[in-house]
């Protein structure tokens, strides 16, 4: 199928309306049950301990967490000590389709916003493969995306991700600096309370 994709830099490719009502609403499904499993959480700034504001969990063998010890990748979810629990099917079918990465995703990092919720500027770094791209889906309300270069004083522009929207990072941006400076509420009807999640698939060990 034709899908409607734009490069809004080099390796950067938008994917506006990727997923349906009827794909956005069988995903967040499988993003309430993971949740039912692994709970959301606030992370920790590593050292300061200073809560961030969004809140997080995780699908797949491993999940991305802060504390204040550092950021890693671990197996486990640091409330429950519960394994996370796996990545949504159709959410493979995503990374297969937009990745072009030949390995399977090895971590899925579940993003909630409430309303008035802010993500700084940073890097995902701590994936050891970085030739394999970060896959990110958005569900409920839309974002004010902002992305710059691979140097934080790069210049930087916005994209607006609405729900159902897919955004692949990969190549020259995949370093690129990238975060969230606000939901817009009440843009859309998908979730019952208001927010938004955002879900980023990423290969985190070495593939060959
Ligand atoms: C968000 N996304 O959209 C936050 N990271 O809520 C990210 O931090 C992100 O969308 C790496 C690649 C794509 C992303
Ligand atoms: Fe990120």
């Amino acid at each position: 199928m034709a899908r409607q994709s734009i490069e809004i830099a080099p390796g950067a490719v938008f994917y506006p309306g990727y997923l349906d009502r009827a794909g956005q609403e069988a995903l967040l499904a499988d993003v309430r049950t993971a949740i039912l499993a692994a709970p959301l959480y606030h992370p920790r700034m590593p050292r300061s301990g200073k809560p961030f504001s969004v809140r997080m969990t995780n699908c797949g063998p491993l999940g991305w967490v802060s504390d204040v010890e550092g950021y890693r990748y671990q197996g486990t979810h640091p409330e429950t000590g519960a394994a996370w629990p796996a990545i949504p099917q159709a959410l493979l079918a995503a990374w297969r389709e937009l990745s072009g990465f030949a390995f399977p995703p090895e971590a899925c990092l579940v993003n909630y916003y409430a309303d008035g919720t802010r993500l700084g500027l940073h890097q995902d770094r701590d994936e050891k493969e970085l030739a394999a791209p970060v896959v990110s889906l958005s569900l409920g309300d839309t974002a004010i995306f902002r992305i710059g270069g691979t140097k934080r004083q790069d210049a930087t522009f916005s994209v607006k991700l609405a729900s159902g929207d897919a955004f692949v990072f990969g190549g020259p941006s995949r370093l690129a600096y990238h975060g969230v400076d606000r939901v817009l509420p009440a843009t859309s009807t998908l979730l019952a309370e208001s927010g938004r999640f955002n879900l980023t698939l990423r290969r985190v060990t070495a593939a060959k």
